[in-house]
């Protein structure tokens, strides 16, 4: 069910501890930790603690924790003393969402262009 915790989903076993990462901030609703596969020098996901496939599920049914992840995004940014940074919610697999589980990239410390690929 939305908003409970998957079996299957890689996310929620880091939120539940069962798998480790590199958690540079939490809250109550959300955990912030470094990208396995950094695609710049800053490369943080921030995701809700509940499970969503992505940031429109999430969005409609928990409006408040989709702020929250905003917020923290930028939180993240700023510990990271990034001038310039973006935010990117991959969205489907043609975006190139690989895991359904709503996360921000939290991306900089590099140039970044635009558009992107
Ligand atoms: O982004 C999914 C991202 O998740 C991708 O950039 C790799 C990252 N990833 C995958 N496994 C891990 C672990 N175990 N720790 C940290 N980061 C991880 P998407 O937009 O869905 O392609």
């Amino acid at each position: 069910m939305a908003g409970e915790p998957q079996d299957d989903c890689l996310f929620c076993k880091i939120v539940a501890g069962q798998i480790p990462a590199t958690v540079v901030r939490e809250t109550e609703t959300t955990l912030a930790f470094r990208d396995i596969n950094p695609q710049a020098p800053t490369h943080v996901l921030v995701i809700p603690r509940v499970h969503y496939p992505d940031i429109a599920s999430l969005g409609t049914a928990e409006p408040a924790v989709a702020a929250d992840v905003l917020r923290e995004s930028g939180e993240v940014a700023a510990e990271e003393k990034l001038e310039s940074y973006r935010v990117v919610f991959n969205t489907g697999s043609g975006a190139g969402q690989t895991v359904w589980h709503a996360h921000a990239h939290v991306l900089g410390g590099r140039g970044l262009e635009w558009p992107p690929g």
